[in-house]
């Protein structure tokens, strides 16, 4: 039985059958008695709540409040966040900081408040808290965003970790994002959200969850600002979210509400108020700056579980090139390994993969490769043995290596929370090198292991190094995935110092952006699929994780012309643009779908082309201001309350507002415009914001409108960079950023341009440090003769 017959069995059937179906009863099995025997049983709890302020220990940035059951240490950061941790908790060790904790703000201080409560004045925020241990966090003009309510803890009689829970209020308009990865997003409707990465097993639709990626990060968006809320803590919970109601002139208002459970770990926060554009900004500082993808990562990709041998890879390169369809990367799934083993290639039907792959890196397609965490078990494998003698592998409490089930039958998983297995790790990425592959897409490390029923992970008592700390996997699970992403990019950056590693990952936690992105996973092939997709984005990249993009044309099954098309379509305008499938589900190469959509893909494809100069600038902005490439409508106006409900379209960068289409038989659709001009950039035709309006989308295209004023860096037909130039409203100026891309290694200049009117004429300046200038590249003025 091999790993195909697996998945029909394990996915379609739910039951498994034979060998391999008895070695995941068998892993189950095994989990269960793993955990009986390594956690102890909690017994009778104990409640506990902070009670009433006892003593003030004023410190750099804030200082200590000790109540009688607790103690709150609260700091503000010099980035302009705010940590608060109850009951001794620092802000480090931390997976989700980039480096050590920011340094204190001297001038924030711990002072006496009213009614016996303490408060910290920062130069965004003001924190106060009451004499029962409530935190109100509110705007520096003293306007409430969040009130944390005294926490509560529930203590094991026996010992153990404590579980939690953190009751908050938020304005009664407030509305919810983040918690990462959520097929029902951006805006989180009322519900109970898991934090537990999770393999769901099948593709997913919305209503799935959780899945791979999920964050305790509430980004929330009400008329009185912006907060982002950062609970760093990475066991199991859930967060309870409830939007408030207002009273409308005839009752109260209810506020927002979000009650947080965890089983464990520290309570401690870090919050961040300001525009959406601060916090991100805030959050990349603290967090880590997004990796730079290479160039060739902004472009095309086409994947398929299932190429099967290179002949097929070449058939498919040849069919993108014969069409003049452009394609930028070609990426191997399982299927190309040597019996699903990582780390090695199936040299029978992949006799000659450098090869291949130096031939298709001359026609400008890179090699991008699958790796899963899961080693065969077995010696005479090379990374098992390695590993072996390294002690790479989770053990559980009695110190054996725990086995799980993978694609290659027994399976052990490397420890990625030591670093010296992460250093082993991501010097086996050499092999990978050597076959000439350029990318990276990590799989399965939920890390998921296949068992009959129940959970597939790790058990929850698996031992884990966690930096030295040592722990088990209640709290190692959700970040196994973010070490592993480390392990690859570190180990790539000293293996091949002078490229940029691009590696994306399907599971992930808080900090994952440092590394690269994702695809989030398998996401089901049907219209509701595609809605789920782009909430994904937008969910992930506010959670700062800018680089992401689905399946398109869905993970499963054989989706209509016309899904395909209009996912295609979103697809261009993602930032991770790439067509993949499963092993049995119907082709996804453009010309699979008939002459029309074909000819509907090619214009996609090029407007994507056209538009690698503008990804590139996003992308370099990512990584100095944490701003993802698509936004939400919102973004630079949170207070416009109707924006904040629009999920069906996005802002690319500040320039382009995105349109998708994503329903069946539609060839018009409702587009909500926030303020200011906005063209039609199919047709020309200008639209006043803020509005709704009927605009056509025919099958050849989504409607993309561009923002009067816009300086959009774009490929000219000779290849070289030009500026297209929406002509800004009359007494109106607009103006861009453009980050030429120079190559790895390169830290380019921003160039900034200004664009104004000046009588029937549109005039564009470059500022310089000297004053400013004419462009240095072709502008091209457009919707100059519009009204
Ligand atoms: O490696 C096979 C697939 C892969 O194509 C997909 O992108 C991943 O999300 N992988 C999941 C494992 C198989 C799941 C059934």
């Amino acid at each position: 039985m091999d790993g195909r017959d697996l998945v029909r069995s394990v996915k379609a059937v739910g039951s498994v059958g034979a060998a391999q179906g008895m070695r995941t009863v068998r892993a189950a099995w095994r989990r269960r008695r793993a955990d009986a025997s390594g956690l102890p049983a909690r017994g009778a709890e104990r409640a506990r709540v902070p009670g009433q302020v006892r003593e003030v220990e004023p410190g750099p940035g804030g200082g200590v409040i000790r109540f009688s059951r607790s103690e709150l240490r609260i700091l503000v950061a010099v980035n302009g966040a705010v940590f608060w941790g109850w009951d001794g908790a620092d802000p480090e060790p931390s997976y989700a900081l980039a480096g050590r904790c920011p340094e204190p703000d001297p001038r924030a201080v711990l002072e006496p408040d009213k009614d016996g409560g303490w408060r910290v004045v920062a130069e965004r925020v003001t924190v106060v808290v009451s004499r029962h241990g409530a935190v109100e966090v509110s705007t520096p003009g003293g306007v409430p965003l969040r009130r944390d309510l005294p926490p509560r803890w529930w203590e094991a009689a026996g010992g153990g970790p404590a579980r939690w829970m953190q009751r908050s209020e938020v304005g009664a308009d407030a509305r919810f994002f983040g918690l990462g990865g959520r097929a029902s997003g951006p805006r989180l409707r009322d519900g109970t959200y898991r934090l537990w990465n999770t393999d769901p097993g099948a593709a997913f639709a919305p209503g799935d969850d959780p899945l791979y990626i999920t964050m305790p990060l509430q980004l929330v968006v009400a008329d009185a600002g912006t907060h982002l809320m950062f609970y760093d803590n990475s066991w199991d919970g859930t967060v309870t979210l409830r939007e408030g109601e207002e009273g409308a002139g005839s009752g109260h208002d209810r506020a927002g509400t979000a009650e947080l459970r965890m089983d464990g770990g520290p309570l401690r926060c870090w919050v961040m108020v300001g525009t959406p554009a601060r916090v991100l900004l805030t959050w990349a500082s603290l967090t880590g700056a997004p990796a730079l993808p290479p160039a060739w990562a902004l472009g095309h990709h086409h994947a398929r579980w299932g190429f099967g041998s290179e002949q097929e890879v070449r058939r498919i390169v040849e069919g993108y090139q014969e069409r003049g369809l452009p394609l930028d990367a070609v990426h191997l799934d399982i299927d190309h390994y040597d019996d699903h083993q990582v780390f090695t290639v199936d040299t029978e039907r992949f006799p000659k993969l450098p090869v291949l792959a130096e031939e298709l890196r001359r026609d400008g397609i890179r090699l991008v490769s699958i790796v899963d965490p899961a080693v065969k078990a077995e010696s005479g494998n090379a990374v098992h043995d390695s590993g072996t003698a390294e002690d790479a592998f989770v053990r559980d409490a009695s110190g054996r290596v725990v086995r799980g089930v993978a694609w290659p039958g027994d399976a052990v998983f490397p420890d990625f929370t030591h670093a010296r297995v992460r250093e082993w790790w991501g010097g086996l990425y050499q092999e990978r090198l050597a076959q000439g592959f350029s990318g990276f897409w990590h799989d399965m490390n939920e890390p998921t292991s296949f068992t009959a029923f129940g959970e597939s992970t790790l058990p929850r008592s698996a031992r884990h190094a966690l930096e030295g700390c040592g722990g088990d996997h209640r709290e190692a699970h959700n970040v196994y995935a973010l070490c592993m992403a480390r392990a690859g990019y570190e180990g790539l950056r000293k293996l091949a110092p002078q490229e940029r590693p691009f590696v994306f990952s399907r599971s992930g936690w808080a900090g994952m952006q440092r590394y690269g992105g994702t695809w989030s996973g398998d996401v089901a092939t049907s219209w509701p699929g595609l809605r789920a997709s782009l909430a994904l984005v937008l969910g992930l990249g506010l959670c700062g994780v800018p680089y992401s993009g689905p399946d398109i044309g869905g993970f499963d099954g054989d989706p209509s012309p016309e899904l395909y098309l209009r996912w295609f379509q979103l697809g261009a305008y993602l930032p991770l643009f790439r067509t993949h499938a499963s092993l049995r589900a119907s082709r996804r190469e453009p010309w699979e779908f008939g002459p029309q959509v074909l000819e509907h893909a090619r214009l996609a494809l090029l407007e994507r082309r056209r538009l690698l100069p503008y990804f590139l600038t996003l992308a370099h902005l990512a990584r100095r201001t944490g701003a993802p490439y698509v936004r939400p409508l919102w973004w630079s106006a949170p207070e416009e309350r109707a924006l904040r409900d629009c999920e069906d379209a996005f802002l690319l960068g500040d320039c382009l507002l995105v349109a998708p289409v994503l329903d069946p038989g539609a060839d018009r659709r409702v587009v909500r415009l926030p303020r200011g001009r906005w063209y039609d950039t199919a047709t020309g035709r200008a639209h006043e914001g803020p509005a709704q309006v009927l605009v056509d989308a025919p099958l050849a295209r989504i409607p993309v409108f561009a923002r009067a004023g816009a300086v959009l860096p774009v490929r000219g037909e000779d290849g070289e960079l030009e500026l297209e130039v929406w002509a800004p409203e009359p007494g109106r100026t607009g103006g861009g950023l453009v980050v030429p891309d120079l190559g790895d290694g390169w830290e380019p200049e921003i160039e900034r341009y200004t664009a104004r009117r000046h009588g029937r004429r549109v005039v564009v300046e470059r500022e310089g440090e000297d004053g400013v200038s004419g462009p240095p590249h072709p502008v091209r003025v457009r919707g100059l003769h519009e009204r």
